[in-house]
Formats: C-alpha cells, structure tokens, sequence
C-alpha cells in the first residue's frame, strides 16, 4: 500500500452490527482517515450515521463505487463480499472482509494480528478476518501453544445475540419486554424464542452433524495456528446476551504446562486481559467485557482428567475484538 498521512476508508454494511462498530473503532483508534464513505443497501441508503463531529450519508452500494478508495472494510455478507470485493480490489483498495467469503481460500491470508501478523505480507488484495469464536480463542491459545504444543481443542461457545446482528438484538429486547409484559411471544430471526432461553444451533447444519459455525472454528484455528495436525471440535450455542461471547476451552498439550505458568504466560501476552482470582469472583464476564477490545480469559486450571491438559474461560466483545477491532488492526498494520 502506498504510503500516505490519510487514507480513503469505506465501510461496505455500515448500517449493520458490525459495520457501525467498525466506525467507531476507526474514531476510537484515531484512524487516520481522509475521506470515508458508508455503503449499504437500498433499505438504508440516504440514512446518515455520526463519526467524529460529522454526519455522513449512507451511499448504495454499487459497481463502480470504490474508485479513490484505499482500504475497503466489508461486513454484509457473504454474497456481498463475494460479488464486490474483486470489484474494489480492482478499483485499487485493498479490501478486509468479515464474511467467510475468502477465509479458507488458501493464498489469502486469515489474520489475527496477534497470532499470525507475518501471514498478512502475502495478500493480493484481499484479506480475510476470521469468524468471531475463532479469533477470541486463538488469540487466547497461541502463546500456549508455542510454549507447549497444543494437540487436541475441545470448545464449547455461549455467543450473544449481537453475533446473529442487528435483527437478531430486536429480537431478544422484543421477545424479553412481550413475556415480561405478559404478552405473546414472536419467534422470527432464531428457530426458538432466544429469551431465559439458550440454543445449540448457530448457523446452518451440515451433513456430519455439526454447524457451520462449529467447522469455521476447526478450520479456521488450524489456518490461523498453521497447524493442521492439531484435532479440534467445537460445540456452538446462542444465549440471550447482547454483546460477548464465551467460550469453555479444553486443551491437551504435548509439554506439560501448570495453570501457573499458562496463567503468567497469558498475562504477559499481547492482547489478553488475565482475570482470574475465583475466590474473589474475579473471572471475565460478558457483561464487563463488552466495549472492550482485548480477550480476557480466567478459570484457568489443569485438567485434572488426563497427563497435560488445562481449562480456560475466554471472554471477548464479539463486534470488537471479533470483528471491528480485528479488522482495524488489520488496516493499521497495512499502513504501518
Ligand atoms: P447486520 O446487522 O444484519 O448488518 C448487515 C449489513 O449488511 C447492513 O449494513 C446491511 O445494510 C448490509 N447489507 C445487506 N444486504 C446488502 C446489500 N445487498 N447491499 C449492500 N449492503 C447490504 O449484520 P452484521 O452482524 O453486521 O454482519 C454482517 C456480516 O458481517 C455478516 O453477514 C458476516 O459475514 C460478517 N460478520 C462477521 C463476524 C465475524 O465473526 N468476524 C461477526 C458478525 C458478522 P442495510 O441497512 O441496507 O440492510
Ligand atoms: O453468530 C455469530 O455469533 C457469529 C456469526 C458470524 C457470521 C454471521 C453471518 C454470516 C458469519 C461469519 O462471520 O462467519 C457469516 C459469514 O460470513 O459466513
């Protein structure tokens, strides 16, 4: 990327969960930026949203929108992404997509800038940002595994609504307020009413029994770790939090580590918040952490079931750290 004091950025869903996170993270990080440009559907098109002192106009997203565009942040999708980035990427942007368009694509690099930023030297264009479960949990495991090997990942995810986006948050605030009020419930964006409810089930099944979901965390791990000999499963589940994802993680390593080493070496690690003093009540919680942009990771503890193996609790703010933030930082390594 050609060198310059400011950058032309644009945000292609900015109108969406993670697309107005994305403009925020560029405020809070004081992104140098020249000119940004909003695009979004016809359903939002003409709508303005705030950065800085500014309301900026949300544009259609079109073919030939992207001439003078530097770095294209993309967050609508798939499809989106798929049919608009080669066209940005062509206009001259560099394009960084949150959507599992490309993440598996293997000449385009997966990154997180904490645990594999070398990989980002060899994009062409695009590069991808990884799913939000599997971001917290690398970011968490990467210094354990370079201490200790990891052979084998057992996770379990308790994700929040906003990972489903915008729809999905109307959902749990309408669906709370109607049994609250003694009313009807409407079940729309999730297969059952998500509210003091919880679901095994983010996004579409597949043949072997698991959720996409689920296979973007195991994939995605092994292309970010470059390792493709580490055996992981992931078990997937939606809870009716707003912001923040958990995730109980099992791992089994080939060196024996002691919670008291992975507790200091996590500690020390860039990126991740140790909170973990149970007897105090101090662990991470969604709550607490939403806002935030580390990963934060306590209960830490052997194991106690095979020879090398600990547990951990990872918390992270699923729209930031799994999503804007990640991308931003991809963005300021690109300009660095
Ligand atoms: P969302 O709240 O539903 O927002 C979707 C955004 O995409 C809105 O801005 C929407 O614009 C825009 N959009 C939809 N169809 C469009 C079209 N035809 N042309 C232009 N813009 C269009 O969803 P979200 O939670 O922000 O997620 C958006 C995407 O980001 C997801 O589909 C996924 O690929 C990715 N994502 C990644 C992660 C991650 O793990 N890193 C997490 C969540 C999401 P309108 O306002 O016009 O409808
Ligand atoms: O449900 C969550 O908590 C995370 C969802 C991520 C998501 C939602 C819709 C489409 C993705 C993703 O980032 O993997 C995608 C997608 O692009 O496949």
């Amino acid at each position: 990327m050609v060198r310059k004091d400011k950058y032309n950025v644009a945000i292609v869903g900015a109108t969406g969960a993670v697309g107005n996170e994305m403009i925020q993270v560029l405020e809070d990080k004081g992104f140098p930026v020249a000119n940004l440009r909003l695009f979004a559907s016809e359903r939002s098109a003409g709508d303005t949203l705030p950065y800085g002192d500014e309301d900026y106009k949300v544009e259609l997203l079109q073919e030939n929108v992207f001439e003078g565009i530097d770095i294209a942040l993309f967050s609508a999708g798939e499809k989106i992404s798929l049919d608009f980035a080669p066209k940005a990427v062509q206009s001259g942007a560099v394009v960084i997509d949150n959507s599992s368009a490309f993440r598996m694509v293997p000449d385009i690099p997966l990154i997180v800038p904490e645990v594999n930023p070398h990989a980002v030297k060899k994009h062409k264009g695009i590069i991808a940002n990884p799913n939000c479960s599997t971001i917290q949990m690398v970011v968490a495991l990467k210094p354990l595994h370079n201490r200790a090997r990891i052979k084998r990942i057992v996770v379990t995810t308790f994700q929040s609504v906003s990972g489903k986006g915008k729809e999905a948050m109307d959902e749990l605030y309408e669906q709370t307020r109607a049994i609250l009020g003694f009313q009807d419930v409407k079940v729309e964006v999730f297969p059952y009413q998500i509210a003091f409810n919880c679901l095994p089930h983010i996004d579409a099944f597949l043949d072997n029994g698991y959720t996409k979901e689920e296979m973007k965390m195991v994939n995605e791990t092994r292309k970010i770790l470059e390792d493709e000999s580490i055996r992981i499963t992931a078990t997937t589940v939606r809870v009716p939090v707003y912001i923040g994802h958990s995730e109980s993680v099992n791992i089994e390593t080939e060196e024996k580590l002691s919670a008291n080493e992975a507790r200091a070496i996590l500690s020390a690690a860039p990126g991740i918040v140790v909170y973990d003093e149970p007897k105090r009540n101090i662990y991470p919680v969604p709550l607490e952490v939403s806002g935030k942009d580390e990963v934060f990771v306590g209960r830490i503890r052997e194991d106690e079931s095979v020879p090398n193996g600990l547990n951990l609790w990872v918390v992270a703010d699923n729209l930031r750290k799994g999503a804007a933030t990640n991308a931003v930082q991809i963005a300021e390594m690109l300009i660095r």
